[in-house]
């Protein structure tokens, strides 16, 4: 059997990783990864194995940490969950977990814990789901494109999506189409590597809804919809072109800054080449309006006669969650993970348990996250494979394998192929798996409940022998290595009429609007710029391959208009302060690919004094709560001149 790791961070690509001694290679035969990987994959063993790595269990004794036994660290965990649940009550428990690890078992299993003595778990919105729920009102199932739809496409466009960072076989096939004269457009307030693949559109950023549907008008007025398609597969679609025909070009032009000219090609181009892929990004999604934008962008294919015709996160499988998470065990208590900052700064939580997440600089108020962590009476468990911010605030912190070290079934969020993942490494020191520090402790606390002592291996069996989309055992699987899955035809719509509903009955019975709720982003009085943050090549949210010296210091970055104007150079120290009151100091880069009024950071960017975390709004959507990050803004003071000890600068 070969071995083969499929990778476990929250990544489109999820690559078939091989192996070899010191290094890993992207594997040649697997259909998507096909040969090569990201920087990141290729350092892993070398990552994985350095200094940052927490090998054993430790307890904080004043401001130290103390290395003990992980009977000990056990027996100090559990007597603290029965004092708790005795004291304050079950929901005073708080189970944090995200998408550190992306593994069936590591993500799923521990939570078999906290449903069986009803802990609060978190309702999981920063990343996809809002616009994934979307989807769903429109059209079922949220699946869309996978890659070789977009190897067929003869149109691409990719909406508020920087592929040439988060994924970067997406980038070589369109990359590919480029060259093969495919015609590509890119939606995106910045210029971007991905930007640069194609005929690039600077919207006002917060104006997507509009944008598109200023797009559906021209198509809707003057290039003709695709009317058979239209009566075949679709409902609700006089309702929708009522909608659309109060976002006339000059309207459109004026909120999105985008020219009508421009509208009206890329409206052409949507009539004309068929089937296209929108590729719609996962950063224009976090804002106020974000998912109601993924619900117009994604009618237009439905418009011009596409199945499916674009692609937000094609996580819907069959998987059986409820079973994995043990939901039969107890309360489903779920608060939304943006607001935990507030509520534990509060005072809310006796206990929080954290794997597989680095809350204290991915969520929004981080400030707020780290003073909650910091509370007298909040007793905190991390498990971690590295020394992160978060682990740093812990109570007890506890040594967690990584995908080297574990096996795993992985799916990905884009292609199609369910993994096997098999441990390559021996674990270091003295670190284990997420199931099995939640088995353990499910042993220390005396809970006689079959689904907390399952092995592992026989829930994988059973995940796939209930799954409809598979026919495999795991031991056919093991030997294979990956199998793809089988999502419902593109043409099969599993809304309550059977067709794409223009007009959601789903969205009307669950409280939301049926038709897209269109709106744009309001600058706020004494806040003139917006703070836009998203991934780069180098690290996968917090998840980092750099020293940490190097780490400590990112830039803000400014547009050239807007530092000419304030005086800003390279090197300035600029304070930022958030229209919520959080506040931040970092060093100013200027930055060219930016147009004035934005300023911009790379995710959960760590500055000099605070994290660009810590700016961001904790606000919600109102589809699912979804975060709104992308819908921030804050003023900026000049309070350093340049200094040359800050004037290098540090990633794009
Ligand atoms: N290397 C790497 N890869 C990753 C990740 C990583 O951190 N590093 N993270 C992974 C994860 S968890 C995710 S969710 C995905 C995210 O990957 P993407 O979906 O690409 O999202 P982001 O990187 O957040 O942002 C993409 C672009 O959105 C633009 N944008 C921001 N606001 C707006 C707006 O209002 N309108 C428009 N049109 N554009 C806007 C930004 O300028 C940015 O260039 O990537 C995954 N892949
Ligand atoms: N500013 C800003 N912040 C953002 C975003 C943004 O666009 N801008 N995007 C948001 C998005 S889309 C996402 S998905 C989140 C991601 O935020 P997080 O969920 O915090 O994800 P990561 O930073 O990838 O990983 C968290 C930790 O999991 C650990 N880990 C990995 N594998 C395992 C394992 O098997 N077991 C255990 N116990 N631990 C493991 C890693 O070491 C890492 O420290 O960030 C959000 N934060
Ligand atoms: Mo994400």
């Amino acid at each position: 059997m070969k071995q083969r790791i499929f990778c476990q961070r929250d990544c489109p690509d999820a690559c078939s990783l091989i192996p070899t001694g010191l290094m890993i290679r992207g594997d040649p035969n697997h259909s998507v990864t096909r040969g090569f990987t990201c920087p990141k994959a290729l350092k892993f063993p070398q990552y994985y194995k350095s200094e940052r790595r927490v090998l054993y269990p430790h307890i904080r004794s004043g401001n130290e940490f103390k290395r003990v036994s992980w009977n000990e660290a056990l027996s100090i965990i559990a007597s603290k969950i029965k004092e708790v649940i005795k004291e304050h009550g079950s929901e005073e428990i708080l189970v944090f977990n995200y998408s550190g690890n992306t593994g069936l078992i590591s993500y799923n299993y521990p939570l078999r814990l906290f449903y069986a003595i009803n802990a609060t778990r978190i309702e999981y919105t920063v990343c996809d789901e809002a616009g994934k729920l979307a989807l769903e009102l429109h059209y079922g199932m949220g699946y869309g494109a996978f890659p070789d739809d977009l190897e067929r496409a003869k149109l691409v466009v990719i909406w508020g999506a920087n592929i040439a960072s988060s994924s970067i076989h997406a980038y070589k096939i369109v990359s590919d189409l480029k060259a093969r004269g495919v015609p590509i457009w890119v939606i995106d307030p910045r210029r971007t590597r991905t930007s640069l693949l194609g005929r690039h559109v600077r919207p006002k950023p917060g104006t997507d809804a509009v944008l598109a549907a200023g797009i559906s008008w021209y198509i809707i007025n003057e290039f003709g919809p695709d009317e058979e398609f239209i009566s075949e597969y679709t409902v609700g679609y006089d309702r929708y072109r009522d909608l659309i025909s109060k976002y006339d070009p000059e309207t459109v032009q004026k909120i999105t800054k985008v020219t009508k000219e421009d509208l009206r090609e890329l409206a052409q181009d949507y009539s004309s080449f068929k089937p296209s892929v929108t590729y719609i990004g996962i950063g224009m999604q976090k804002t106020e309006y974000g998912a109601e934008a993924v619900r117009v962008i994604s009618l237009i294919p439905a418009l011009v006669g596409v199945h499916r015709g674009f692609f937000l996160s094609n996580s819907s499988r069959d998987f059986d969650t409820a079973y994995l998470q043990g939901r039969n065990l107890g309360h489903d208590r779920r608060v939304n993970m943006v607001e935990v900052p507030r509520l534990l700064a509060k005072g809310r939580f006796k206990l929080i348990y954290i794997y597989g997440s680095n809350p204290a600089l991915s969520l929004p108020r981080a400030d707020l996250f780290r003073k909650g962590m910091m509370r007298e009476d909040l007793f905190s468990v991390v498990h971690e494979i590295v020394w992160t911010e978060t682990a740093e605030l812990a109570d007890v912190v506890l040594p967690a394998t990584s995908m080297l070290e574990q096996e795993d079934l992985v799916a990905s969020w884009w292609h199609p192929y369910l993994g096997y993942s098999s441990p390559v490494m021996e674990p270091l020191g003295e670190s284990r798996p997420n199931w099995w520090v939640t088995q353990k402790l499910a042993e220390k606390l005396d809970l006689k409940v079959p689904e907390l002592k399952e092995d592992p291996r026989n829930v994988m069996s059973e995940v796939l022998r209930r799954s409809k989309m598979i026919s495999i055992s795991l031991d056919e699987l093991r030997g294979k290595g990956y199998v793809r899955l089988s999502y419902p035809p593109k043409d099969d719509y599993q809304t309550p009429s059977g067709k794409i509903e223009f007009l959601s009955r789903k969205a009307g019975e669950i409280g939301y609007s049926p038709l897209p709720r269109i709106g744009w982003d309001e600058w706020p009085e004494g806040y003139p710029y917006k703070l836009l943050t998203s991934s780069v090549p180098e690290i996968t949210s917090t998840q980092d391959l750099m020293p940490m010296d190097l780490l400590k210091r990112d830039n803000i970055h400014v547009s050239r208009e807007d530092a000419e104007s304030l005086g800003i150079r390279d090197g300035c120290l600029l304070l930022i302060r958030s229209s919520e009151g959080s506040e931040a100091i970092a060093v100013a880069e200027v930055d060219e690919s930016l147009p004035p009024g934005i300023i911009w950071a790379r995710r959960s960017a760590r500055f000099i004094k605070g994290s660009v975390n810590d700016l961001l709004t904790d606000k919600t959507q109102e589809i699912v709560g979804g975060s709104t990050f992308n819908s921030n803004y804050v003023s900026i003071e000049l309070i350093d001149p340049p200094d040359e000890q800050w004037a290098v600068p540090f990633i794009t």
